[in-house]
């Protein structure tokens, strides 16, 4: 007789409640919000000749996600089109919304996915909530946002669990089942924050609310837009039967590739590698079902050179709804801010001072977005502070040589060069408006760095790309001395992960990136001294200005800045 594979089902762990936002056509809704005109119409963002997303009216009309902009003309000759390539809003935006989730949180497990999807723990919140709650009565109960200040919070009905529900429905006996009462918890405060976000920032969201990452997700996308849904798994069936009407390709964790293997084996047919439009109606049943898939199969069939290890029994976790995967801890240091922007060839330094003027301002504006939190412990409300410093300041051009300076750019590389100098303090001041702080990082020291790549003061340059950029952050440097000393290199490889899916996306579908292109030369250290010579100052905004900056100060302010 042949050995029949272990097929035990996985071990569950059902004693977390997790939360999965996902913003409603997150990029149409960016739009939306800046012109509510666009509300009532049908909308698409376009990339290149593809539609990023669209809104919800449009997609009524048939209109879709990553649909050909030609195909969306034809099926709504009315869509508004606006143009998606430049993703600051949008990276903006997730910021925002991201940090208003994330300061809810009490154990800081809030991991952003992208630029719209937020996880959250939400455990330790809704375990005190179940330990305060009075049985007796539900429909009247206070929520606790705090567990310092008892006024913070709000109160809900919790004879039902808010929005919808998939698995079997509930009755009153479940209240003795702490699983249930967690996840009854778990959608007031979905809801309570999903209100909120659209209350105060205008927002609409989806949330899924369940045991573990997975089911959170799945369950998320069951009613959209605008909506919650709770996966009542309080049975290891009821789980079962919600992962099995799945179809394989929509498993998260799953991946393309590994539905396709997957169904090849199942279907006992090869199913071609490119076939992306390749439409399975393979359900996790049938591969749960299949008498040959097990975890020891499974690590047959995908394991191999360049698997990951274990993959057979994750595999076998996920088509069960098992998911032990920890939302990671929050963490929004980025190693380095860059901003750059590309010219046909910028000659004279009027020129390149305004350009490193607008640059300017989109770093600070980038630093204040990225760095920037509510500080708590401030008297006034509304104040901010700092959560890490960069320490050091970088810029780098792209130069060709002129037909008139051809024998100097001998030595000025073609490629990037760069040049990096100590971070001035004054750009952390909050007082002092963007604008302010732009011009004065480019007379101080961004004009001046750009001297010692050229000594010469008649060259004339021909620059093709200006790059300034602020890194080797120090968490928490300054005024906040107990954030010293914190492994933030650990921090910043955990944010590399999260943000990953994105960064290639941004590169292969915009071509852009944030991050600075390879550099030929760079300053393995800090080695350049800066130039605090003393400099004529500016009659209008008592600014030091360097006396060949002079000019184009000068029609900087005549320019009512
Ligand atoms: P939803 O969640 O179905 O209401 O719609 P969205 O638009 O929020 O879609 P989602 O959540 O899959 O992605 C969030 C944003 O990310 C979306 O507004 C556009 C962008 N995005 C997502 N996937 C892609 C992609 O494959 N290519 C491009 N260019 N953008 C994408
Ligand atoms: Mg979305």
């Amino acid at each position: 007789m042949m050995d029949q594979p272990a097929r035990k089902p996985p071990k569950r762990k059902d004693d977390r409640v997790i939360l999965q936002f996902d913003y409603d056509c997150f990029y149409a809704q960016v739009f939306e919000n800046r012109n509510p005109a666009l509300k009532s119409r049908p909308v698409g963002v376009k990339q290149k000749n593809i539609l990023a997303t669209c809104n919800y009216n449009a997609r009524k009309l048939g209109v879709g996600k990553l649909m050909l902009i030609s195909e969306a003309k034809k099926r709504c000759p009315h869509l508004v089109l606006i143009d998606g390539e430049d993703l600051t809003p949008f990276r903006d935006m997730s910021k925002v919304l991201f940090n208003f989730l994330r300061s809810h949180s009490w154990n800081n497990k809030a991991e952003r996915l992208g630029f719209d999807e937020v996880f959250m723990d939400v455990t330790d919140i809704v375990d005190y909530n179940m330990f305060c709650l009075n049985r007796g009565s539900m429909a009247d109960t206070f929520f606790y946002l705090s567990n310092k200040d008892p006024e913070q919070g709000f109160g809900c009905d919790l004879t039902a669990v808010a929005g919808c529900v998939v698995g079997p429905p509930a009755s009153s006996a479940q209240l003795e089942d702490r699983t249930y009462v967690r996840l009854l918890l778990g959608s007031h405060l979905a809801q309570y924050l999903r209100l909120k976000m659209e209350a105060d920032f205008g927002y609409t969201s989806t949330c899924g609310i369940a045991t573990n990452k997975l089911l959170s997700k799945l369950a998320g996308s069951c009613n959209k837009p605008r909506n919650q849904t709770t996966l009542l798994g309080l049975k290891e069936e009821d789980v079962i039967e919600f992962m099995d009407g799945h179809n394989t390709r929509k498993v998260p964790g799953l991946g393309f590739k590994t539905a396709q293997l997957l169904e090849s084996h199942v279907l006992g047919r090869h199913i071609d590698a490119d076939s992306h439009s390749f439409d399975s109606s393979l359900t996790v049943r049938a591969v749960r079902q299949h008498p040959s898939i097990s975890p020891g199969s499974l690590e047959t069939l995908l394991g191999g050179p360049g698997a990951e290890r274990g993959v057979g029994a994750r595999v076998w976790s996920l088509l069960h709804g098992v998911d032990h995967t920890e939302v990671k801890e929050a963490n929004d240091i980025p190693s380095q801010i860059s901003i750059e922007d590309t010219y046909k060839g910028l000659e004279t330094i009027p020129q390149i001072t305004e350009e490193l003027h607008k640059l300017a301002c989109s770093l600070v504006r980038r630093m204040r977005i990225d760095l920037l939190v509510p500080d708590d412990d401030a008297d006034s409300p509304g104040t901010q502070k700092w959560i890490a410093r960069p320490k050091t300041l970088r810029r780098s051009i792209r130069s060709w040589p002129t037909r008139q300076g051809a024998a100097q750019s001998q030595s000025m590389n073609f490629s990037r060069v760069s040049r990096s100098g100590p971070l001035p303090n004054f750009i952390f001041d909050l007082g002092t408006g963007i604008d302010g702080i732009a011009q004065q990082l480019v007379a101080e020291a961004l004009l001046p760095l750009l001297r010692r790549l050229q000594s010469d003061k008649r060259h004339k340059w021909n620059l093709q790309l200006l790059n300034i950029c602020v890194a080797n952050m120090v968490a928490g440097a300054g005024d906040d001395k107990t954030g010293a000393g914190r492994d933030i290199a650990v921090m910043f490889k955990k944010q590399d992960e999260v943000l990953r899916p994105w960064k290639v996306m941004q590169v292969s579908d915009d071509g852009r990136d944030d991050r600075p292109g390879e550099v030929m030369f760079e300053d393995s250290e800090i080695d350049v001294a800066w130039d605090y010579t003393a400099h004529p100052l500016c009659p209008a905004c008592g600014h030091s200005i360097p006396p060949f900056a002079m000019a184009a100060h000068t029609r900087y302010h005549e320019l009512g800045e």
